[in-house]
C-alpha cells in the first residue's frame, strides 16, 4: 500500500504537440476520478504551452493536479525540431535522468504533502520514463498516442524483417503497391507503401529510426497495461490482435470527447479556454467560417511537424484554386522550407474572396463548424480522430511515421475519405477535392463519416466502450498502486 493509501500517478508525455495534449486530457480525467496526478513536461515545452494554452492555467488550479518540469538537456536557444526527435529522446534519457529520478523518489519530503508516486503512465516514445520507473520498481503503464493500427504494424516489424518485407527492394518504386503479409488483420489492404515511413526509409535493419520505433513499441509489452486513444467500433479487430500480444489494453478514445463528457471534466469549459497548442490560435477564422455556406469549406492543415517544399505548397494551392472550392488553410510559420512570403501574398490576393489563411487554427472547433465539408490532412493520429469525431470526410496526404497507416485505414477500411499518399500534383488535388465535396461519392463519404462520428459519440457515453475502459483503468491503477 502506498503511504497514505492513495494513488499518485505520474504522467509523462514525449515533449511534442501530438503527444502532450492527449496525455493532458487523460491526466485531467484521472484527477477528476479522484487520483492525484503529477504531469511532467520539459521546461521548454511547458513554457511554450503556457504561453499559448489557457488550459494549462486551468489545470494548474485543479486540487489533485500539478505540473512538474525537467530540463531536456538541450541549450536554451536550440530549435528542437520534432524531426530530430531521436536526439531529443536520447538527450532526455541521458542528461535528465537524475531530475526524473528525483521526481519519482524525491530525497526531500513532498512539498504538497502528497504520497509517493504509486504508478507511472509513460509515453511509449519516452524511454527515460519507462527505464527509470522500472529501475525504481514503480508500476508502469504505457500510453501510445498513435492509433491501434499503427501500433500493431510497429509491433509486427520484427516479423516483417524476418519475412523479408523490410528493408524494401533496392529500387524505391519496386513493389510499393504489393499487399504485404506479416501484419495479421491488415493483410489484404496494407501495401508496402502504407507501412510506417520508417520501414520504407530504412536501408538496413540497423537503421536508427526504425530500430528506435520498433524497440519502443516492443517495450510496451513490459508494462502493466497499454492505453490507446482509439475506440472499439473504429479499431476493434486490430485491438483484438494487440490484446493477443499484450494484456490490459485500454482503448479510451476519442479522448478529446471523453474529457468533455466524463463527469464535469471540461464539459462546462468553453473551447477557447481549453486549448492546448504550442502556437497561438488565430480565432478570426471562426468568424470567417460563420459567413460561409454549410459544408462548403475545405479545411487544410498538416499538423505540427510536416514540412513541405515550395513546389508542393504551390501544387496544393493550384489544386484548391482549380477545384473552385472555398478553403481555410493553416500555413504554420515553419511549414515550408525556404522563403515563401512573396508567393503567399500573391496567392492570398488572388483567392481572398474564397480563401482564409491562418498560422494556427482552433482545429477542434473548426472541424465541428457546419461550414466545413472536408479536411485535407497529414493524417496525424489526433487530427484523424478529431475528424472522425466531427464526422468530416478526409483527404489524406501522409507525411511520415504512423500517418501512412492511418491514411490507408481512412481510405480503404473505414471509407471515410480518400488517400492521396505519395502524390501532390494539382490535378490530383483538384480531383480529390471535387470527389469529397460534390456528387454521389461525396454523399457516400459523408454518410460513412457521420456514422463513425455517431459510434465515437456512443463510445464515450456512460456505458460506452471508452467510458467503461476508463473506469476499468482507474480500478487497475488503484489496485497496482496498493500492491
Ligand atoms: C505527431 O503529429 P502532429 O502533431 O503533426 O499531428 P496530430 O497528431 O494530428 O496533432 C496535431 C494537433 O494539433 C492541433 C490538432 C491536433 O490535436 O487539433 N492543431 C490545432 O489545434 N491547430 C492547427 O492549426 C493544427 C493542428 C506525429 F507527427 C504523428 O505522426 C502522430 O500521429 C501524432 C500523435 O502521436 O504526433
Amino acid at each position: 500500500m502506498t503511504e497514505g493509501g492513495e494513488a499518485h500517478v505520474l504522467v509523462s508525455p514525449f515533449p511534442a504537440q501530438g503527444h502532450v495534449p492527449p496525455m493532458l486530457k487523460f491526466a485531467e480525467l484521472l484527477a477528476h476520478a479522484g487520483l492525484r496526478v503529477t504531469f511532467v513536461n520539459t521546461d521548454n515545452i511547458h513554457r511554450r504551452f503556457l504561453a499559448s494554452s489557457p488550459a494549462l492555467q486551468r489545470l494548474a488550479g485543479l486540487p489533485r493536479f500539478r505540473f512538474r518540469t525537467i530540463p531536456d538537456g538541450f541549450p536554451e536557444d536550440h530549435p528542437r525540431p520534432f524531426l530530430e526527435f531521436l536526439d531529443l529522446e536520447e538527450s532526455l534519457r541521458t542528461r535528465s535522468r537524475e531530475h526524473y529520478r528525483e521526481l519519482l523518489v524525491p530525497t526531500d519530503p513532498d512539498p504538497d504533502g502528497w504520497p509517493p508516486v504509486s504508478c507511472v503512465v509513460a509515453d511509449g516514445m519516452l524511454r527515460l520514463a519507462s527505464e527509470v520507473a522500472a529501475e525504481m520498481e514503480i508500476p508502469l503503464i504505457f500510453f501510445r498516442t498513435s492509433g491501434a493500427g499503427a501500433v500493431w504494424a510497429y509491433l509486427c516489424v520484427p516479423d516483417l524483417i524476418e519475412g523479408g518485407v523490410i528493408p524494401f527492394p533496392a529500387e524505391e518504386e519496386d513493389g510499393l503497391d504489393e499487399t504485404i503479409r506479416g501484419v495479421p488483420g491488415m493483410e489484404g489492404f496494407l501495401r508496402r507503401r502504407d507501412l510506417p515511413s520508417f520501414c520504407r526509409n530504412a536501408k538496413s535493419t540497423s537503421d536508427r529510426p526504425l530500430l528506435f520505433v520498433t524497440n519502443a513499441n516492443a517495450n510496451v509489452r513490459r508494462g502493466r497495461g497499454l492505453i490507446l486513444n482509439t475506440f472499439e467500433s473504429l479499431e476493434g479487430p486490430v485491438l483484438s490482435h494487440i490484446r493477443s500480444a499484450i494484456p490490459n489494453i485500454y482503448a479510451l478514445g476519442p479522448l478529446h470527447l471523453l474529457s468533455r463528457a466524463f463527469g464535469d471534466c471540461g464539459a462546462n469549459v468553453p473551447f477557447s479556454s481549453n486549448s492546448t497548442s504550442l502556437w497561438q490560435e488565430d480565432r478570426s477564422c471562426l468568424k470567417w467560417l460563420d459567413s460561409q455556406p454549410q459544408r462548403s469549406v475545405v479545411y487544410i492543415s498538416f499538423g505540427s511537424v510536416t514540412v513541405m517544399s515550395r513546389d508542393e505548397l504551390m501544387e496544393f494551392w493550384h489544386g484548391l484554386v482549380d477545384s473552385g472550392k472555398r478553403f481555410l488553410w493553416v500555413v504554420r510559420p515553419d511549414l515550408v522550407e525556404g522563403k515563401i512570403e512573396e508567393a503567399m501574398q500573391e496567392l492570398e490576393k488572388e483567392t481572398r474572396e474564397r480563401g482564409c489563411v491562418v498560422g494556427w487554427a482552433p482545429q477542434e472547433e473548426v472541424l465541428a463548424h457546419p461550414a466545413v465539408g472536408c479536411f485535407l490532412t497529414h493524417s496525424g493520429w489526433n487530427s484523424t480522430l478529431e475528424s472522425v469525431a466531427a464526422g468530416v470526410p478526409m483527404i489524406c496526404w501522409p507525411f511520415f511515421a504512423d500517418q501512412q497507416v492511418n491514411s490507408r485505414l481512412v481510405g480503404e477500411v473505414w471509407r471515410i475519405g480518400l488517400d492521396m499518399k505519395d502524390k501532390h500534383e494539382r490535378s490530383v488535388v483538384e480531383r480529390m477535392v471535387r470527389e469529397v465535396m460534390e456528387g454521389d461519392r461525396a454523399e457516400e463519404l459523408r454518410r460513412s463519416a457521420g456514422e463513425m462520428a455517431e459510434h465515437a459519440r456512443r463510445s464515450i457515453e456512460e456505458g460506452g466502450s471508452s467510458y467503461r475502459g476508463f473506469e476499468n483503468l482507474v480500478e487497475h491503477i488503484k489496485a497496482i498502486s496498493s500492491e
